[in-house]
């Protein structure tokens, strides 16, 4: 049971059924922990390499989101450290679910504060634009909405996955003020928007945003009509290796997501493209909405250095 649970979640993870950086992260925990509940070891040893084994799985589902390896390595740090302690198995096994059941309500209090940071940046009457689905975000324009503050919502599409239409629908059914558009309109619409608010998948050292393809291009857009861009972004989206002079790793997906396989046999000589994300630059963003503070990219880098004072060791 306990391999089948690593096994699908890295499936769920890998095909998109479970998605966005700060789901992914506790899906691969829960899993974890489903792996300490199975029962399919006889002694400390085997408990901690079936730990470790699933650990080193989970991590290779997808690529970008930093928030995957980030999680993954605070349980397996922690086993590490219990292990070389020794103790029962029974004692090792309770440890390590509690660690991951911490891990996941700390990720969930982190989006409902980063809300409450975030609402704040939100004026009656702004108009907000968004693009892809992030839990992040909508808690902040949640909490906003709850707080009394009218404002109307922007959402792009997201081609080619349409996680546009998730933000969008969500939104409405909270009761906000929302508008589906294509990406393609991002530009026109922008110069109505005085705030956009997007999430993230990894953030580097130098202040620099990884998420969802296109949203360089929005915030290129909002550079240009002076609008206000805000990241909001649990501390766990934080790349370390960025630290040390790493790239993220850019996903790149099936061109089934961007043309039938009809039209792609059609016109097998086309190449196709079709990165999963983008990085928008630390010039284009205002500011960083993280559960412990609020920061301008340029000051992410301290929060960093707290959080992960030997990168290289992660
Ligand atoms: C999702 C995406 C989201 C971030 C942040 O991409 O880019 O903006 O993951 O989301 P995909 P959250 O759909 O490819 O996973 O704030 O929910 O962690």
């Amino acid at each position: 049971m306990a391999r089948d649970t690593i096994d699908s979640t890295f499936d769920e993870i890998r095909s998109m059924r479970v998605r966005g950086a700060g789901r992914i992260a506790r899906a691969a925990v829960s899993a974890m922990k489903s792996y300490c509940e199975s029962g399919r070891f006889s002694s400390n040893r085997e408990f901690y390499e079936g730990l470790f084994a699933a650990g080193e799985k989970l991590k290779e589902a997808r690529p970008t989101a930093v928030s995957l390896p980030n999680a993954v390595n605070y349980v397996l740090a922690s086993a590490r450290r219990r292990q070389s302690k020794g103790g029962t198995l029974k004692g090792s096994v309770a440890a390590m679910r509690e660690v991951c059941d911490a891990f996941v309500a700390s990720s969930l209090r982190a989006t409902e504060t980063i809300g409450e940071y975030g609402s704040k940046r939100i004026q009656d009457g702004d108009v907000v634009m968004t693009h892809c689905n992030s839990e992040a975000v909508t808690a902040v324009l949640s909490a906003a909405h709850a707080a009394g503050k009218k404002f109307e919502v922007i959402a792009t599409e997201t081609r080619p996955r349409f996680q546009g239409r998730i933000t969008a629908s969500v939104l409405a059914n909270r009761g906000l003020d929302v508008t589906l558009i294509p990406d393609s309109a991002a530009r026109v619409y922008m110069r109505k928007v005085d705030t956009v608010v997007v999430g993230a998948d990894a953030i580097a050292a130098n202040g620099a945003v990884i998420n969802k393809i296109g949203t360089s291009q929005v915030a290129l857009a909002a550079h240009e009509t002076r609008a206000r861009f805000y990241v909001a972004a649990e501390a766990y989206k934080l790349s370390p290796m960025t630290m040390t002079g790493e790239l993220v790793e850019i996903e790149q997906r099936s061109p089934l997501e961007v043309a039938p396989r009809a039209w792609l046999e059609a016109n097998s000589a086309v190449k196709v493209k079709n990165p999963a994300f983008d990085v928008t630059p630390p010039e284009y963003v205002d500011l960083i909405i993280t559960e412990r503070g609020i920061f301008p990219p340029q000051g992410i880098i301290l929060l960093m250095k707290d959080l992960y004072d030997e990168p290289w060791s992660v």
